[in-house]
């Protein structure tokens, strides 16, 4: 029998089948990215629900998973060498289980740097500029008098919404035919700033038809459909 209680975290969140992997997450934009990949991938796993809204990413157990507070986060416990092995940071884990499984991470060299590339350009530009959008368009940033930390983000996000633009054109997935790690990074981003942020008009987005057309393909995957709602916040 597996035992994982060397991870603290396994202390507020038990590990009812320790042989899995244990996801901690919720279904935000980043978080969707591990649930999606985890059932696009059919690896098993056993998802844990880390309730952000009460701060629970910065309990102790969860910050000895990841010392930076987010989720999401994984233990394998058959991680590299059959060893457990803890992981955060989603572009991370992402790359870590497209190894493990063998899918959507090609193994040609050169594809294989690519599509890490498109999934870096989503961690270092989509992740952060469509987040700080949120927060000045619909959270507590919405009721600053400054509206110029909002035109910035809302002009970047446009910006990076036509490279995607150019990117898809003429192409079904980010890498081309072949549906990718880049493509599961990205999806639940562009969903969520159409969606929970409401920035539908204020980016502009009806303009970005290829754009569109690969979110409306993807999010037909029964795996995404599925992805999107684990952990259950029920
Ligand atoms: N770069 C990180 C970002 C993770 C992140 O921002 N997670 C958010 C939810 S989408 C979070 O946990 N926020 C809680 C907090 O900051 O307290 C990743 O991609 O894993």
């Amino acid at each position: 029998m597996t035992d994982l209680s060397e991870f603290a975290i396994t202390r507020r969140w038990p590990a009812r089948n320790p042989g899995v992997i244990q996801l901690y997450g919720l279904p935000t934009p980043n978080g969707v990215k591990v649930s999606i990949m985890l059932e696009e991938t059919g690896l098993p796993y056993e998802p844990h629900l880390v309730d952000i809204g009460k701060n629970e990413s910065h309990t102790p157990e969860f910050l000895s998973l990841n010392p930076n507070g987010k989720i999401p986060a994984i233990i394998d416990p058959d991680g590299p060498g059959g060893k457990p092995l803890g992981l955060f940071e989603s572009g991370a884990i992402l790359i870590y289980l497209a190894d493990k499984s063998g899918k959507f991470l090609s193994a040609d060299p050169a594809a294989r740097y690519e599509t890490i590339a498109w999934v870096m350009w989503q961690m270092g530009a989509i992740g952060p500029m469509f987040g700080q959008l949120g927060f000045f368009h619909k959270f507590a940033g919405k009721d600053w008098e400054d509206k110029r930390p909002l035109g910035r983000y809302v002009a970047e996000s446009k910006r990076l919404l036509a490279v995607l633009e150019t990117r898809l054109t003429g192409r079904d997935w980010i890498m081309g035919d072949d549906y990718s790690i880049a493509d599961i990074a990205t999806l639940g981003w562009v969903r969520n700033l159409i969606g929970f942020y409401e920035a539908r008009d204020l980016v502009g987005f009806d303009q970005f038809k290829a754009v569109q057309a690969w979110l409306d393909r993807g999010l037909a995957r029964p795996a995404v459909q599925r992805g999107l709602t684990i952990p259950s916040r029920d």
